[in-house]
């Protein structure tokens, strides 16, 4: 076993990303999750925890993908990952339309019907969930999540771990602070500072996350 793709959690996002990765004709080895209880995810078996990346990366496998939704955990285990030598995947549904002059990192997910636009720059591992629309100059910091149909217009930035929730939009020029949560169908038409939960339409802010989340 020395081709494919290694993937870290098997849970609700690793399945979204089994199959865009198998959609642009890549194959996927194995999945290590938290519980190594020994199952398949859509065909590809659980073969430890991340105790087994060792093994994995011994037999000669070196692509892994970390498809974990929370932010803060996804970063910390891509470190773990890279550092272990293996090289980040990115998972790009053949169904998203990205602009020729968009750059993207490495570890990212742009899901199905996502639509990139002109000079936009995501940074590594972020998530661009299904059907997102990301229009020209954003700038969509490390491990952020865009959620499903959410909508950014021109020059919007999102910071490093924010979340934007399903169907959250930004007018144009706004910046969303790292580790900001916008929740569920907010329009944000002001910044938002680092670490704050928004809400509502428009969005406002209703208190500051506590923590480190993981
Ligand atoms: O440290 C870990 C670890 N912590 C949790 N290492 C590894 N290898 N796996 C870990 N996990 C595993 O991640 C859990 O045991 C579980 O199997 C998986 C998380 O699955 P869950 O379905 O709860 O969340 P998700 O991260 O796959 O999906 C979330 O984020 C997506 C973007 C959900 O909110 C989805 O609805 C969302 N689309």
């Amino acid at each position: 076993m020395t081709a494919g793709v290694v993937i870290i959690g098997g849970g609700g996002h690793a399945k979204v990303v089994i199959e865009s990765l198998r959609a642009t004709g890549e194959s996927v080895a194995a999945i290590v999750d938290a519980d190594p209880t020994p199952r398949a995810v859509l065909g590809v078996p659980v073969v430890g925890d991340d105790l087994a990346l060792g093994d994995l990366r011994g037999q000669g496998l070196s692509k892994l993908f970390v498809a974990i939704g929370d932010n803060r955990l996804r970063q910390k285990l891509a470190g773990k990952a890279r550092e272990q030598g293996f090289s980040l995947v990115n998972a790009v549904h053949p169904s998203a339309v990205i602009s020729p002059s968009a750059r993207l990192g490495v570890g990212v997910a742009v899901m199905a019907g996502v639509a990139i636009n002109a000079k936009t720059r995501v940074e590594d591992l972020a998530i661009i969930n299904t059907g997102a629309v990301v229009d020209h100059d954003c700038r969509l910091g490390e491990a952020c999540h865009v959620g499903p149909a959410s909508a950014l217009a021109g020059g919007v930035s999102v910071g490093a771990r924010a979340f934007l929730g399903v169907g959250a939009r930004a007018i144009p020029g706004v910046a969303i602070g790292a580790d900001a949560i916008v929740g569920a169908g907010g329009v944000v038409v002001r910044d938002l500072p680092d670490g704050v939960l928004a809400v509502g339409v428009p969005a406002r802010i209703k208190g500051q996350i506590k923590g480190e989340r993981s």
